[in-house]
């Protein structure tokens, strides 16, 4: 059975359980990091260096890096469907799994920091409002993608829907006022109604 390190407060471990549940697979989740520790015991850092969540172990193979994982897992039981095989859309999804991780999850971690896990006496309005900025322009890029299509590689869900559907989690989860982005909502809400997205795309942040 596929294990999971990771606490659900991760948006990195809620890819890597969106990912699971989809692909409708058996797997334990295992709390680790922040305040329950153990990515600094040796054991854990035997499997992952980088003392971070999410690590998983399959069939006694560890993997860490939560992009990577999705796809690993997409690869290994939806080949041709979650994992497109065709080379152009294959990179397709490729493409938005880095956009996320490498330029939308960077504009918008300094605002969630900040609205979630820092007192609101020591909030910086600047800092929020910067990370706002950033994220708007890319809100829009993604808003008019979803205008042309029902999934973010084509008109099928793939292994792209499933760490932007997480990351849309966290910058609506967010206590501020949101601009409407209808393509954006239409599409995050028909990912929320999959019985796969309990437990993940419905929880609070912290
Ligand atoms: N690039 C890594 C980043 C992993 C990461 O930043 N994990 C954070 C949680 S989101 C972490 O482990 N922080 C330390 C901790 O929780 O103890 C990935 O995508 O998996």
């Amino acid at each position: 059975m596929l294990t999971i390190w990771g606490r659900i407060s991760s948006i990195n471990v809620r890819k890597v359980v969106l990912a699971a549940q989809l692909l409708e697979i058996p797997f334990e989740r295992l709390d680790a990091g922040g305040a329950f520790g153990i990515v600094n015991t040796p054991a854990f850092l035997a499997k992952n260096p980088n003392a971070m969540v999410p690590l998983v172990e399959d069939q006694g193979f560890a993997l860490w890096e939560s992009n990577v994982i999705v796809r690993y897992l997409c690869a290994k039981h939806a080949s041709g469907s979650l994992y497109p095989t065709e080379l152009t859309a294959r990179f397709d999804a490729e493409r938005w799994m880095d956009w996320q991780q490498t330029s939308f999850n960077n504009a918008g971690r300094e605002a969630f920091i900040q609205l979630i896990r820092t007192p609101p006496e020591r909030r910086s309005a600047p800092a929020i409002a910067h990370s706002v900025a950033l994220t708007t322009a890319l809100l829009s890029q993604l808003d008019e993608k979803l205008g042309q299509r029902a999934f973010l590689a084509g008109e099928q869900l793939t292994m792209a829907d499933i760490p932007m559907a997480c990351e849309m989690h966290r910058w609506w989860g967010l206590p501020m006022e949101h601009a409407p982005y209808p393509n954006v909502q239409r599409w995050y809400q028909s990912i929320t109604a999959l019985p796969a997205a309990r437990g993940v795309l419905d929880i609070p942040l912290s």
